[in-house]
């Protein structure tokens, strides 16, 4: 174990210094380690980006990280892959459309696969963040699709939060729904150059507006044709995280590596097929994976 931290620490010092394929094997490793590793960095600026299959994260992502790069930011991108089939697996790096090849070595963009992975990756979306921190990333940015509650509390890790819809109001309902309006900082209804946009943007201000005190704008823009993304770029780096974001987190976190815990439990098996077989009760089961949880890994 202590092999395998000197050699993520050896790893981050290389990527540190400027090493591309250093860092990518520090993502690798950081994914795959048994051990969460502990990094801190207190200059980690994070954007979680959200929404529904389709509605033009990745596209929206691209025209973000060149503003920045030209306004002299590095920016980080990790896209989290569920494996989804609409997104059509582990290619959601390939689809994030940057703007020409001249970004080069201000951009990193790295796709993380979270299907196979038992426990799944999240709680490690954290200590990636933070490394990529560490190795000077000014702007780092987490796309996950917003298909699901886990995939909402992934995005939720970030320090300020981006849901980007597009203009069917199936989707937004289905926003609504999960309580991701609510966690957004910055809400873009995307593809304005369509028709329906603007009619989905009202309907989630009118939506927003029931609550008083809610200041939270929502920006129109067009990924493809490159409209109002000035003002989401100022709506982003202007947005106040929101009170208790902090707590917010570290609930997730916690919550994430409990699971995380739980799924790669060495008896897991054993108790599953104990419950199938109604040799043990659910009480029963929980007992026991509480009992010796503290030695499971
Ligand atoms: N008309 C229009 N199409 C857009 C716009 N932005 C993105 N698209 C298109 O929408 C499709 C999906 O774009 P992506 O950027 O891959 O969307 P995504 O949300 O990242 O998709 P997933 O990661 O698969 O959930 C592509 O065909 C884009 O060209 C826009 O502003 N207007
Ligand atoms: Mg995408």
């Amino acid at each position: 174990m202590a092999l395998e931290l000197s050699k993520i620490d050896k790893l981050l010092e290389l990527a540190k210094s400027g090493d591309r394929r250093s860092l990518s094997r520090l993502i690798t490793e950081i994914a795959d380690s048994e051990k969460t590793p502990k990094f801190h960095s207190d200059s980690i600026w994070t954007l979680g980006v959200t929404g529904p299959p389709g509605s033009g994260k990745s596209t929206l992502i691209g025209r973000l990280a060149k503003q920045w790069v030209d306004t002299g930011e590095s920016v980080a991108i990790l896209a989290l892959d569920p494996s989804s089939p609409i997104s059509g697996g582990s290619f959601l790096a390939d689809r994030i459309r940057m703007e020409g090849s001249d970004m080069g070595d201000k951009v990193f963009v790295r796709s993380i696969a979270s299907g196979n992975t038992p426990g799944g990756i999240s709680p490690r979306i954290w200590p990636m963040c933070h490394a990529l921190s560490l190795c000077g990333w000014s702007r780092i940015v987490v796309e996950t699709v917003g298909t699901g509650q886990s995939e909402f509390r992934i995005a939720a890790l970030a320090d300020r939060l981006l849901l980007v819809d597009g203009p069917d109001r199936g989707d937004i309902i289905q926003a609504e729904k999960a309580g991701i309006l609510e966690l957004a900082d910055v809400i873009a209804v995307n593809k304005s150059d369509l028709p329906g946009a603007a009619l989905s943007a009202q309907s989630i201000r009118t939506s927003l507006n029931l609550s008083d005190d809610d200041s939270r704008e929502v920006i129109l823009v067009s990924a493809l044709e490159g409209v109002g993304i000035e003002k989401l770029i100022s709506a982003i780096e202007s947005c106040e995280t929101q009170s208790g974001r902090n707590e917010m987190i570290m609930r997730e976190v916690l919550i994430s590596e409990w699971d995380s815990l739980l799924v790669s439990h060495p008896e897991i098996d054993e108790i599953i097929t104990k419950l199938c077989d109604s040799s043990i009760t659910i009480d029963e089961a929980i007992k026991l994976l509480r009992t010796s949880i503290p030695n499971g890994r």
